[in-house]
């Protein structure tokens, strides 16, 4: 058996996370031979709710739940964490401005950062999912100075899967003949679900489905899926949520399978002239626990022109935020670029981990 590793999952009361848990310790996100620890995070008010998870996850008795440890604080929570999930996160009270959501929350996910920074494993993975996600981890990402950026990502496989979905329903095809969705961009109504690259059954998508309907039915739908379900249901995505959680962090940490390409929300080094220093939603492909942009797909003015709609819906959330963000970490947020194929983090500006072994120099950072 192998060793466990440590999860730690903040808002773990929640509704995703009352699926999510039980993904997790069944083997589904890390693999059915990997034995985990959960390290559990909840406000302090919402602790007795939180071990009435605890004692359901036990009542499982899944083999692969080596321990369970509950938390009041991310300080705790996080030490030693390999991988966090950051699911908790402030919702939108009455009366509450974009600004101001973005505002709480920014202090939330500050304070997150650091905690990952002193507290967490050196190479621990961070996907935030607590929204607004792609600001999110731009700031937690910049509170933690000793991280990498490329250690932190948000969740926009939810919209990636959605889209996949439609698009099967819509064809008669299943979920398994779809390749090469891309969502561009937030995770907010103005994500760009992107067909151009997609194929059904190995033939382009765009030349079995209708134009008219991608443009004024699928994208509008994928982009509103959210609210149409919180319309429906009465209560927000939570089961599809917590399986694209399992989603990106199985294929971020055990790869994507030959040729596929899967959306990450990750940080912009610059491609497709996405500004850097934001969160973006991109097409990956992901080995050896790292993930690597899909380069040198051709972006048409239809889709640059969302492109640039969503980037700038990212700018102007940064921008609320920018006083909030340390300056120490801006560089480093600036200067990233991944090589997936050499397994090394390069920094523009030639900066990276330090050198010191006298024997034998490697500078993989993941
Ligand atoms: P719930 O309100 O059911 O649960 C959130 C839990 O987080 C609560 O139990 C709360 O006590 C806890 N919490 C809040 N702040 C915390 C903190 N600082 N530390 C630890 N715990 C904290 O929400 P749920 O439906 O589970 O959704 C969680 C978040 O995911 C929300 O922000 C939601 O907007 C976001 N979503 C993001 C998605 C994405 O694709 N990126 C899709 C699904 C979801 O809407």
């Amino acid at each position: 058996m192998r060793r466990p590793v440590r999860i730690a999952v903040t808002g773990a009361a929640g509704a995703i996370s009352y699926s999510l848990l039980f993904k997790i310790a069944a083997g589904e996100m890390m693999g059915k031979d990997q034995p985990v620890i959960l390290q559990l995070i909840e406000l302090p008010h919402a602790m007795e709710s939180l071990r009435g998870v605890a004692m359901e996850l036990e009542d499982c008795a899944y083999p692969l739940l080596h321990t369970i440890t509950l938390h009041d604080n991310v300080e705790d929570g996080f030490k030693s964490a390999h991988y966090a999930l950051l699911v908790g996160a402030r919702p939108r009270g009455p009366g509450m401005e974009r600004s101001d959501l973005l505002e709480v929350n920014a202090e939330i996910f500050a304070r997150q950062g650091r905690a990952l920074n002193d507290f967490a494993n050196r190479d621990v993975k961070v996907l935030v999912t607590g929204n607004p996600a792609n600001t999110n981890a731009l700031i937690a990402s910049r509170n933690a100075p000793n991280l990498s950026p490329s250690q932190f990502t948000c969740l926009t496989r939810l919209d990636h899967n959605r889209a996949k979905g439609i698009l099967a329903s819509h064809s008669g095809a299943t979920a398994r003949d779809i390749n090469g969705i891309i969502i561009w961009g937030n995770h907010s109504p103005t994500q760009y679900p992107d067909l151009h690259q997609a194929t059904i059954l190995g033939e382009p998508a765009l030349s079995q489905i209708d134009m008219d309907w991608y443009r004024d039915v699928f994208i509008p739908q994928v982009q509103q899926r959210g609210g149409a379900i919180i319309d429906a249901r009465g209560l927000s995505s939570a089961a599809s949520a917590a399986q694209a959680i399992v989603n990106q962090m199985h294929d971020w940490v055990l790869g994507t399978d030959p040729g596929e390409i899967v959306s990450m929300g990750i940080l912009s080094d610059g491609s497709y002239g996405i500004e850097k220093g934001i969160f973006f939603s991109f097409p990956v492909r992901c080995n050896y626990g790292r993930y690597q942009i899909v380069r040198g797909i051709e972006i048409n003015e239809f889709s640059q022109q969302r492109l640039n709609d969503t980037e700038q819906e990212l700018l102007d959330e940064k921008a609320v935020i920018e006083h909030l963000l340390p300056k120490e970490t801006e560089a480093s947020h600036l200067n990233l670029s991944i090589c997936l194929r050499s397994g090394v983090t390069l920094y523009a500006d030639g900066t990276g981990p330090e050198q010191t072994s006298k024997f034998m120099t490697t500078n993989r950072v993941m």
